[in-house]
């Protein structure tokens, strides 16, 4: 369908009623809502919604470089390039989701700013409570080639400083607020209280965002993106980005599948496949809360 801001988009269903878009502009996930209709993850109330400038929200796909770890346009240049529908998916599990199959190929004019083809492709599936990402990138080159690679997770959050992350305890991370520096966690639970910007390295498959005042936990777990980011700019950075409200960053949270300690090598003709799974559980037991 076509969204109110003329970018065509697909809207999942399932049964128990919660649903999932997916742009074809930059194969971005754009709103994922539960049964009761609640937008599970942020979008920014400036968030631009004119191609080829990053839409500021959803789950953003950065490749072929993530952050600003190389020579391309930060976050590379897959979320500003329009998908489209693959025209020869993967066969597809036999349950009941509700899932779209997008492809992003590389054309001459994208092997000018990276020059290796590709076939970028992401899965997006929706059942109830859970929107699982499914990301392929097969190297159609002659020659092997190197990439780094990020599903950002804007989450959505009643108040950042209420929020808790688990799984993330004693594990090295880069901090990109201080020169890149390795350091370890000491925490037993990341909390907030100010601008955070870090790479935790070679991650447990879980990790939990923990939502007091919204009685909910996301869940996220991944496979082939061994580190997580954490990101939330707070307001002196929030101020600077001119496509994030200035009280914006009390409501997102940024937790990432991400594989850029080791960018991923593909030889000719192979596949690298990753996968994540956000899955909510609501702890409170009245469904009306
Ligand atoms: O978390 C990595 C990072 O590069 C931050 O330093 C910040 O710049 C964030 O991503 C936002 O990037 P974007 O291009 O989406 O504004």
């Amino acid at each position: 369908v076509q969204g109110s801001d003329g970018l065509a988009k697909v809207i999942l269903h399932e049964p128990a009623g919660s649903t999932a878009e997916v742009l074809l502009y930059g194969g971005q996930v754009i709103s994922w809502k539960n049964q009761r209709r609640e937008e599970l993850l942020f979008i920014s109330s400036k968030a631009f919604r004119k191609p080829p400038k990053a839409i500021r929200g959803g789950i953003p796909v950065c490749f072929p470089q993530f952050g600003n770890l190389g020579a391309l346009e930060q976050h590379g240049f897959a979320r500003n390039k329009f998908w489209s529908l693959d025209p020869d998916p993967a066969p597809l599990p036999p349950t009941n989701q509700s899932s779209v199959d997008l492809l992003l190929k590389s054309t001459d004019q994208d092997t000018k700013t990276w020059p290796h083809s590709f076939e970028l492709r992401l899965r997006v599936t929706l059942s109830a409570g859970k929107l699982t990402l499914i990301p392929r990138v097969r190297n159609t080159d002659s020659k092997p080639f190197s990439f780094t690679f990020a599903l950002r997770n804007y989450l959505s959050v009643s108040d950042i400083s209420e929020v808790r992350v688990e799984g993330l305890e004693t594990l090295d991370y880069f901090d990109n607020l201080n020169r890149k520096e390795r350091f370890t966690e000491q925490a037993d639970a990341i909390t907030f209280d100010g601008e955070i910007d870090r790479a935790y390295l070679n991650t447990p498959t879980k990790i939990a965002v923990i939502d007091h005042e919204k009685k909910r936990t996301i869940v996220l777990r991944k496979e082939g993106m061994p580190d997580a980011v954490v990101w939330n700019p707070w307001d002196k950075k929030a101020k600077q980005l001119v496509d994030l409200g200035d009280e914006d960053y009390q409501k997102m949270l940024c937790v990432d599948s991400v594989a850029v300690e080791t960018p991923i090598l593909l030889k000719p003709c192979e596949e690298w496949k990753g996968r994540q799974e956000l899955s909510i559980i609501s702890s409170s037991y009245c469904s009306g809360q």
